[in-house]
């Protein structure tokens, strides 16, 4: 019936059903949304969780304590969990030239202390994962930033941010979320494989992963399905933000399912796993923006669509996944001989090298990928 349960443990960002609609083009369209009412509809349309900004729920030191009452007291209620935090370092103009790679030292400093203070509510929330989007970390032209230093600077903080973790004692890992641009022209760490490569040269690895989301990676004209994959391939898939975008174009936060309908069955079968394949089973977390157009009411429709997308797509490829033709196709495609190591056991380079190969003979077989992957489209278009 694709009605969510909070076992299928779905989780929206308060930024995403709370997006007003500002745009690069026009003023707001939607009044702003109570925090504690968006933990209220969730519960009732069965999300299982929720993420914040730091800024999204408590915009104003003045009433912190009142504001943060009041939240905690509706996640009790409904049951709802923070699964994951994260900092604005992108909104107020201190942050124009970035957060933890702004030239300036000064604004370095300052974001570095706006994250530890929300790294401490996201504990106290018991959130297990803490994102970091650098949206303003990058430039406009080549001689502004010294990408050499604002790395060294960037691992600076992280190896900072992981030390302060492990002396407090937090439950809590780090992901990082690339971004190829948008709102800054280039941004550093811009894919999936920049913030892996960058991790490894972090003091303590471990601790941090990443959180790739849909649209980004299709910004750049990536395929999210294997960027994630590969993620999963290095124990790095902490999180992840789910959505919809139609290839390279300004990052259009669509609803999951929107956009690349193909890329998002793919990206559902690469995230449940199979037999041989590693899965996700952190929180399905939607980063989205209910466009423009909608009133509250296309808000929840927009909600529902992201959780039911899923949950339809999951049918679907468990659906291809045991059908005996595609059985069959797999095996003509020699899918699962890619399991098999290339030299067998105790066999050396010697033995490879001395075999006879019959090039002609082996340029010759199709590999009926086509057949397969008219399958998985048959199941997607609904008539298998
Ligand atoms: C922008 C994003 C961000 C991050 C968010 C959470 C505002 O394109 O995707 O959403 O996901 O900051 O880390
Ligand atoms: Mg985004
Ligand atoms: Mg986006
Ligand atoms: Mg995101």
């Amino acid at each position: 019936s694709y009605t969510p349960t909070r076992d299928d443990k779905f989780s929206f960002g308060l930024w995403t059903i709370g997006w007003q609609g500002v745009d690069v083009f026009g003023t707001a369209v939607r009044p702003a949304m109570d925090p504690v009412y968006a933990v209220e509809k969730l519960a009732e349309l069965g999300a299982a969780a929720i993420s914040f900004h730091d800024d999204d729920v408590v915009p104003d030191d003045g009433t912190r304590q009142q504001v943060l009452e009041r939240f905690t007291k509706a996640l009790a209620d409904t049951g709802i969990v923070v699964e994951m935090a994260t900092t604005n370092l992108f909104s107020h103009p201190v942050f124009k030239d970035g957060g933890l790679t702004a030239n300036d030292r000064s604004v370095r400093r300052y974001a570095l202390s706006k994250v530890l203070r929300n790294l401490d509510l996201a504990a106290e929330l018991g959130a297990s994962t803490y994102v970091l989007w650098g949206g303003r970390e990058g430039a406009e032209s080549g001689g502004s930033k010294d990408v050499n230093a604002a790395l060294d600077r960037y691992k600076e903080s992280m190896d900072l941010l992981c030390a302060y973790v492990r002396a407090q004692g937090y439950n809590i890992r780090f992901a990082i979320e690339p971004k190829p641009n948008e709102p800054r022209g280039d941004i550093l760490l811009p894919s999936i494989g920049h913030a892996i490569a960058f991790i490894n040269d972090l003091a303590d690895p471990e601790l941090v992963g990443i959180n790739p989301e849909v649209g980004h990676e299709q910004m750049a004209g990536l395929n999210y399905a294997h960027g994630i994959a590969q993620a999963l391939w290095h124990g790095k898939l902490y999180h992840i933000d789910l959505n919809g975008q139609h290839g390279p174009r300004f990052d259009q936060d669509l609803r999951f399912g929107a956009g690349n309908l193909r890329e998002a069955f793919w990206t559902v079968d690469v995230l449940q796993g199979t037999d041989g394949r590693p899965g996700y089973d952190g929180y399905v977390h939607f980063d989205y923006k209910p466009p423009r157009t909608e009133d509250e009411e296309g808000v929840w429709e927009t909600a529902r669509g992201c959780m039911r997308n899923y949950l339809i797509l999951r049918d679907k490829v468990a659906a291809f996944r045991a059908d005996p033709e595609v059985a069959e196709a797999l095996a003509a495609a020699k899918v699962a001989e890619l399991s098999e190591p290339t030299l067998a056991e105790g066999e050396t380079l010697a033995d490879l090298r001395n075999e006879k190969y019959d090039r002609e003979a082996l340029a010759e077989r199709g590999l009926g990928f086509e057949k397969l992957d008219q399958l998985a489209m048959e199941h997607l278009l609904g008539v298998r």
